[in-house]
């Protein structure tokens, strides 16, 4: 006999536990007032819980914030989301368990690969004040000086269509439209790992009007369109298996086919702005600030710079997840110490305030309920490097600071294209520049000397040159022998005995 099971949806809402945090608004009368371009994990577990706290904190009058929460590349979660009303459930992995809140604040889930044009005139909807995005960094097609690249391929590509894919592209046209309607262009808000990530949007879809040809659109952008900075933090691993069981028992047995599992912590540190928006300071760890310059250089150079460490080196030393990495003595003692007396460069807090951010960050990384595979957070390096790595170690070096945790990292990245180009590494690759990077460990294999040289050679990637870049070529060169010749691990417990 088959069993109806009940599939979460608004109208299952009701029948949920008690202990399920749900909705305390009718999801039905939602109004799009937000176009948000990235419907992903990150998406789902940050910015939504943030509008669904302001929607019940502001009653009726929060209805109006619903999410147009889209992707351009592949229909799966819109469909699914579609399938339960864009009802799904946010598994909070608290230590002492994991806590389950129905989220429904996106109102249309929207897949757009296959017709852009359809994101192009929402931005120009009137009603649709915020447009907001997570695209990664590798979306922004940006250059280590933080300039749209000319030389990507997929600008190339997006500037020969009728309608473009790329997410500067986008923008751009759906500001075209609100100019020549006379329109009040919506705050474009990025909600994306990048550094100064509200100036460099602006300048990238300024370039990107430029290389259209249109000058005019270009200034009109710069003078009418309002592109905050933020800083965004929630570990947020991707989707697995395990979590559709955790969502079920949570849910009493009602089924959810996508649930997001994210950990406790929350921070969303949004540039002040005028214009309407939803009241996202209902939801704890969310403030609007003058300066985010701080909050950023912390984040992102210690934790997210960290977490490169970790994975890259992780990955060759078979610690496949975030957490056995930072747990392994090794490994977690060299990440430590790379946190708190490297990557700290420039972050204007006080001893005491780094010494507790650091802290609370390697505690953050060793959280066992969250299941982060390396490979996800090794992912496009390249447009990762400048900002996490690369202006910190410029800055230690200026400041005749070691620079050991950045040579090691940097050398473990090589090592994944060296072995990627032979076909001797287990773990995915993807960068959108690993053609090129393969191929110089290709053209020079054995030779570290020559493939240090190359990579660091690559201004699109690490800026200009180094202080002393011949010395750290040579540095990076020494360490991508030792990881070749050696055994990995051994030559972390190595490195780990000068991190002290
Ligand atoms: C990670 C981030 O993949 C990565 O680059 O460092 O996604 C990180 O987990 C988040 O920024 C945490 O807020």
């Amino acid at each position: 006999m088959e069993v109806d099971v009940l599939r979460l949806s608004r109208s299952a809402l009701s029948s949920l536990p008690a202990a399920v945090y749900r909705p305390r608004f009718d999801p039905a009368l939602l109004k799009s007032g937000i176009l948000h371009l990235g419907c992903g994990s990150f998406h789902r577990a940050h910015q939504v819980a943030a509008t669904q706290a302001a929607i019940h904190h502001a009653g009726d009058d929060g209805l109006r914030w619903g999410i147009v929460s889209a992707t351009m590349r592949r229909p799966t979660l819109t469909d699914q989301l579609r399938q339960q009303d864009n009802c799904y459930t946010l598994l909070t992995r608290e230590p002492d368990g994991t806590v389950a809140s129905v989220m429904a604040a996106i109102s249309e889930a929207v897949f757009a690969g296959a017709d852009p044009g359809v994101l192009i005139g929402r931005i120009a909807d009137p009603l649709i004040r915020i447009v907001t995005l997570t695209v990664t960094a590798s979306g922004y097609h940006i250059t280590a000086e933080g300039r749209l690249d000319p030389e990507s391929d997929a600008i190339r590509e997006d500037l020969s269509r009728p309608f473009p894919h790329t997410a500067p592209g986008i923008l751009v046209a759906g500001l075209d439209l609100v100019r020549q309607r006379g329109g009040v262009p919506p705050v474009v808000l990025s909600c994306d790992n990048v550094a100064e990530n509200g100036d460099t949007l602006r300048q990238v879809v300024m370039d990107y009007a430029a290389l259209r040809g249109d000058d005019a659109l270009s200034a009109w952008i710069g003078a009418h369109v309002v592109f905050p900075n933020t800083m965004v933090d929630r570990i947020t691993p991707p989707f697995q298996e395990a979590d559709v069981e955790d969502a079920r028992r949570l849910l009493g047995g009602v089924d959810d086919a996508i649930p997001v599992s994210a950990e406790p912590w929350f921070q969303w540190i949004i540039q002040a702005f005028d214009g309407e928006r939803p009241f996202w300071e209902a939801h704890p760890g969310t403030r609007f600030v003058r300066d985010v310059g701080v909050f950023e250089r912390a984040k992102l150079q210690m934790l997210n710079g960290t977490h490169m460490i970790l994975a890259y080196a992780g990955g060759l030393a078979d610690l496949p997840t975030v957490a056995e990495a930072a747990t392994d003595p090794a490994l977690g003692a060299i990440a430590t110490h790379f946190m708190r007396h490297e990557q700290s460069a420039g972050v204007a807090l006080s001893d005491e305030d780094l010494d507790s951010y650091a802290a609370g960050l390697m505690t953050r990384f060793c959280n066992p309920g969250i299941a982060h595979d390396v490979e996800r957070i090794g992912r496009n390096g390249s447009a990762k490097m400048a900002a996490r790595v690369i202006a910190p170690m410029r800055e230690n070096l200026e400041a005749g600071r070691p620079v050991t945790g950045a040579v090691l990292l940097i050398a473990c990245w090589i090592r994944w294209f060296a072995l990627h180009e032979q076909e001797a590494l287990e773990i995915g690759l993807t960068d959108p520049r690993a053609d090129v990077l393969r191929q110089i460990c290709a053209d020079a294999r054995d030779d570290h000397r020559a493939q240090a040289e190359a990579f660091l050679a690559m201004e699109e990637v690490f800026g200009p040159p180094l202080p002393d870049h011949d010395g750290q070529v040579a540095a990076i060169a020494d360490m991508l022998r030792r990881l070749t010749d050696g055994d990995v691990r051994a030559v972390l417990r190595e490195v780990a005995k000068t991190c002290s």
